[in-house]
């Protein structure tokens, strides 16, 4: 399934980038862009500018680093993921969204993957007073009015890229954590039931479906401290992964959000993390902690999708691949 019209450029980006595939992706990325900010507005989201430094950001980015640096005298961070700036907003609005970029130091061993990017943009919606469930749900209505959109108006480029591209059928189907972990012992797959779900797994079953799907009910401690834990069985997080088909792997990452001070600071304890630096986010939960939901979607890996490419270097303008030092 992946395209054979796709090359891989040698030359340096600025000249890679006048290339037909790499155009070609970046006008669907324009679409998406565009697109997005519709449908999203249509939905009720307001758009908010996402933040790029802070004291804290996201430690749940499996396995990457965060870069750290001096902002006078004080260790800062570039944000992993604006997931504790998303909390806070909705409490100004009921539903954001960002196109908010993530840095992450991915290991050297992602280098190949074909989806891993240390720079990548992700669409990041959070929705207050919402459960899990309404999330996908939005999710899924999302998805379907943009893929539709991007088939309308970028028909040539699909035609000649993904020919055979469909929208999928909404909902996803949905597969249980559990589910994974018998199925990855049953193709000799070593998986730890409890630690997140290595890429290589979601790869193989991604590569074995036809259709988008949800990977729900994450064990508790699996993932990011702000995941909630399902109050009807606490060995279950409220968490969810959308994997798309045909092995193009993970789309997105979310769940519902922990909201006891309590429970998130065991965690962070836990973690390892210094809570000090958590101590806007921790204040903000104390004085009035809001039920919310959300989830952030990968701009570059939905292009890559969508075009059909095996390598993600070839859905955004300037790649910065886990050490290379291109541009
Ligand atoms: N975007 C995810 C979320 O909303 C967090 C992440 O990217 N790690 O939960």
């Amino acid at each position: 399934m992946i395209s054979t019209q796709e090359h891989r450029s040698e030359k340096p980006r600025y000249l890679a980038i006048l290339e037909e595939n790499v155009r070609a992706a970046l006008k669907v990325q324009h679409v998406i862009l565009l697109e997005s900010r519709k449908i999203l507005d249509d939905l009720g989201f307001v758009e908010v500018l996402a933040p790029v430094i802070g004291p804290a950001s996201d430690p749940g980015i499996r396995g990457a680093k965060r870069v750290t640096f001096d902002f006078y005298g004080k260790e800062y961070k570039i944000m992993s993921s604006m997931i504790l700036y998303k909390q806070a907003l909705v409490r100004t609005f009921n539903n954001v969204y960002a196109f908010a970029p993530n840095i992450r130091l991915e290991p050297l061993s992602k280098a190949n993957s074909g989806s891993h990017l240390c720079e990548f943009y992700q669409i990041d919606l959070e929705m207050r007073d919402k459960t899990i469930n309404e999330v996908m749900k939005v999710t899924e209505i999302f998805l379907d009015r943009l893929l539709y959109k991007v088939k309308l108006h970028c028909g040539d480029i699909l035609e000649k890229y993904n020919k055979e591209f469909e929208v999928p059928k909404i909902p996803f189907p949905r597969i249980s954590y559990y589910k994974v972990f018998l199925i990855a012992n049953k193709l000799g797959l070593s998986m730890n039931y409890g630690d997140e779900i290595p890429s290589e797994i979601e790869l193989e079953l991604s590569k074995r479906s036809t259709r988008p799907f949800w990977i729900v009910d994450y064990p508790s401690g699996s993932r990011g401290f702000y995941y909630k834990e399902n109050p009807e069985d606490t060995s279950r997080l409220l968490s969810m992964d959308l994997i798309y088909p045909h092995g193009f792997g993970e789309a997105s990452s979310g769940g519902e959000r922990e909201t006891d001070v309590n429970k998130i600071l065991e965690l962070i304890r836990e973690g390892g993390e210094n809570e000090e630096e958590y101590s806007w986010y921790l204040d903000m939960l104390k004085s009035d902690g809001k039920k919310s939901s959300g989830l952030g979607i990968g701009v570059e890996r939905l292009t890559r999708y969508i075009m059909d490419f095996k390598n993600i270097d070839n859905c955004t303008a300037f790649p910065k691949k886990p050490g290379s030092y291109t541009c």
